[in-house]
């Protein structure tokens, strides 16, 4: 291996140079039973993003799939998402990189004040199970780490780009273990979410039922909806999708 992984982390972890995609090998576990077990890999040949979008994810990378079986039902899953974006956003910053959270998972380093910004890191999240109750969560977090720009999205960036390379063994143990101590206390995630983001108070633009909204971001509910002060004053709340932030 590249790196060493021998952890203390409170997830055994199974380490690949190179894989397909470790959200494919974690569910593959997950769904032979597998529980608090986090598949990492350097590179990924085939990683993925969400709504079937792809993931570059090059040699150098954080690229890391948590599998939980928490007893919870499917609408408190996604704060499970928002405490893997908590943890790499808290990660990142102790690293020395400017980060947040732009809603609802993306965290992303800003670009001056207007609201542009590039994307750090990503969170995949995958699930089985019934309404109310899930059987197993795969948490799929991507971060681009130790890795040259220009191997990455031109909207994008990495650790290495914003401070320099960084002991990825630390790294990957700090994100674990900010994101055990959240997952076991998820009544805190909405309030650390609010604290790291970056689309509070944003001009945003939103999708609902296909239709395209412009607002302004207001707040997260508790189960991690984003509320939206329409133009026309109404306010919305979008359940999940994708968010841009716009130019005020
Ligand atoms: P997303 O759908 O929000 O973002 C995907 C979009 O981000 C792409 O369409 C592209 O525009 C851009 N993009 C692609 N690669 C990168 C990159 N390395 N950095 C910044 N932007 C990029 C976000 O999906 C969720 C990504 C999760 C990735 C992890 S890695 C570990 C796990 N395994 C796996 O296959 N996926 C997850």
């Amino acid at each position: 291996p590249t790196v060493e992984y021998d952890l203390e982390a409170p997830f055994e972890i199974e380490y690949h140079d190179s894989i397909g995609s470790t959200n494919d090998r974690a569910r593959e576990l997950a769904a032979g039973g597998a529980n608090d077990v986090a598949v990492l890999a350097d590179e990924q040949t085939g990683g993925r993003g969400r709504l079937e979008r792809a993931w570059r994810a090059p040699s150098g990378g954080v690229w890391l799939s948590v599998v939980c079986r928490p007893t919870i039902p499917l609408a408190r899953a996604s704060q499970y998402t928002l405490a893997a974006a908590v943890a790499t956003a808290t990660a990142a910053r102790e690293a020395g990189v400017n980060a947040g959270i732009k809603w609802p998972n993306d965290v992303i380093v800003p670009v001056g004040d207007d609201g542009s910004y590039r994307k750090l890191a990503g969170i995949l999240t995958e699930m089985e199970g019934e309404t109310d109750r899930i059987e197993w969560l795969v948490v799929g977090i991507g971060v681009n780490a130790n890795i040259d720009a220009a191997d990455l999205p031109d909207e994008a960036t990495s650790i290495a780009e914003e401070v320099g390379e960084i002991d990825r063994r630390r790294f990957v143990q700090r994100v674990l273990e900010v994101f055990d101590t959240y997952r076991n206390d998820l009544e805190r995630v909405i309030p650390a979410w609010r604290d790291l983001a970056l689309t509070l108070g944003q001009r945003v633009r939103v999708e609902r039922d296909g239709e395209t909204l412009v607002g302004v971001a207001r707040n997260v509910t508790d189960t991690g909806a984003l509320r939206v002060e329409l133009e026309g004053g109404e306010t919305v709340t979008i359940t999940a999708g994708d968010c841009e932030h716009l130019r005020p």
